[in-house]
C-alpha cells in the first residue's frame, strides 16, 4: 500500500503526519507531497527523514490513497488526476465538499455510505465535524429540529501564519497581518469571506455541511462563526431544539457512549471542555449540558475539539481506515 500525503509542510500536514503514527497506520511506502517550493525538502516520519516530492511526480507513482490538505485550488486541479490512476483521494479542502457526486465523511456518522467507486471522499469542515459527531447520538434518538450554534475558533485553524500573527502581536513585535485587524486580546466575528447574505463562508459550510452529513434538508441550522485568540482548538455554544422531548440523564448517557465523544460536565467542580485540554486529542468533548428554559424539547451544549486532530487530520486518516478495514482500497 502506498499512501501520500498532499500539503505535508503545512500545519494540518504535520498533523495527518503524527495521527498516522500515533494510529500506527499501515502502508509500505509513504509519499510525502507538496508543491514545487517545498519540493526537496526533508521531513520526518517515526524518526526517518523523507524528501518531499511534487504532484506531478506523486501521481507517476499512483499511491493507493492520497491524503489532500493543500487549499481548495490544488485540489480542484489535482484530486480527479489522482483519481484517474486509481487512486482514492480524501481532501481536506472545501473543493469537493458540496459537489453532489461526492461524499462528505464523518465515519462515525456515515462511512457506511462509501463504496469502491467514490474516488474522491470530502472531509467536512472542522467546525462542522466537532458539531455533528456531538449531535449524532442525540439526532438518532430524539430527531433534530433546528440548531442555533456559535463558534470560538482557534487560530490554527487559518494555518501557520495566523499563529505567527498572534504570537508577534503577544511579543508586541511588528506583525505579518493575516487577519483585517488585530487577533490578540481581539475577537474576530469573521470567518472565511462574506457572503451576499451577510454570512460569512465558514457559516454556510456549517449550515450546508450539516445537512448533507445527515442526509436531512429539513434540518434548520444557524450559525455565527468567531476567531478567538486561542490555539489549542474550537469551542461552540450549540443550543439545539429537537422534535421530542428528552431526558437529561439519558442525554449524558448517550453521548457518554458515542464513539469519539467523551462528555466533561460537572461544573460543581469547574469540569467542562476547553481548548487548553482537548488539544492533540483525537475526541470531541462535550459538557456544560442544560435543558433551555425558554423553549420545549431544547438543549443547550458546549462542544470542544482539536481542529487540526478530528476537526482534520483525525477524520481523514479515520476515513482512510475505514476504507483499509471494508475493503474499499
Ligand atoms: C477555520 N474552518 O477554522 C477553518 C479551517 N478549516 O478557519
Amino acid at each position: 500500500m502506498k499512501l501520500a500525503v498532499v500539503g505535508a509542510t503545512g500545519l494540518v500536514g504535520s498533523e495527518i503526519l503524527e495521527v498516522l503514527a500515533e494510529h500506527n497506520f499501515p502502508f509500505d511506502e509513504l509519499l510525502l507531497v507538496a508543491s514545487e517550493r517545498s519540493v526537496g525538502k526533508q521531513i520526518d516520519y517515526k524518526g526517518k527523514p523523507y524528501t518531499v516530492i511534487g504532484l506531478a511526480e506523486a501521481v507517476s507513482l499512483k499511491p493507493e490513497v492520497a491524503i489532500f490538505s493543500a487549499g481548495g485550488s490544488t485540489s480542484t486541479e489535482w484530486a480527479p488526476k489522482f483519481a484517474e490512476v486509481g487512486t482514492i483521494v480524501i481532501d481536506n479542502s472545501s473543493a469537493w465538499r458540496m459537489d453532489p457526486t461526492k461524499k462528505l465523511i464523518v465515519p462515525e456518522i456515515n462511512a457506511k455510505e462509501l463504496t469502491k467507486e467514490d474516488k474522491i471522499i470530502a472531509n467536512p469542515n472542522c467546525s462542522t465535524i466537532q458539531m455533528v459527531l456531538a449531535l449524532e447520538p442525540l439526532r438518532s434518538r430524539y430527531g433534530i429540529k433546528r440548531i442555533v450554534v456559535s463558534t470560538y475558533q482557534s487560530v490554527t485553524g487559518t494555518g501557520k501564519a495566523a499563529v505567527d500573527q498572534m504570537m508577534a502581536e503577544r511579543a508586541g513585535e511588528k506583525a505579518e497581518m493575516v487577519y483585517p485587524h488585530k487577533i490578540d486580546l481581539n475577537v474576530l466575528p469573521h470567518i472565511d469571506v462574506f457572503q451576499e447574505n451577510g454570512y460569512t463562508k465558514e457559516e454556510m459550510k456549517m449550515i450546508k455541511e450539516t445537512k448533507k452529513i445527515f442526509s436531512d434538508d429539513t434540518i434548520q441550522v444557524t450559525a455565527t462563526t468567531v476567531r478567538i485568540p486561542t490555539m489549542g482548538g474550537h469551542s461552540e455554544a450549540v443550543n439545539v431544539e429537537f422534535k421530542e422531548d428528552f431526558d437529561l440523564a439519558e442525554v449524558r448517557e448517550l453521548l457518554s457512549a458515542a464513539p469519539g465523544v467523551i462528555v466533561q460536565d460537572d461544573p460543581a467542580n469547574n469540569v467542562y471542555p476547553m481548548p487548553l485540554n482537548a488539544h492533540k486529542k483525537d475526541e470531541v468533548f462535550v459538557g456544560r449540558l442544560r435543558r433551555d428554559e425558554s423553549q420545549a424539547n431544547t438543549l443547550n451544549m458546549w462542544i470542544v475539539a482539536d481542529n487540526l486532530r478530528k476537526g482534520a487530520a483525525t477524520n481523514a486518516v479515520q476515513i482512510a481506515e475505514y476504507a483499509l478495514a471494508n475493503g474499499l482500497i
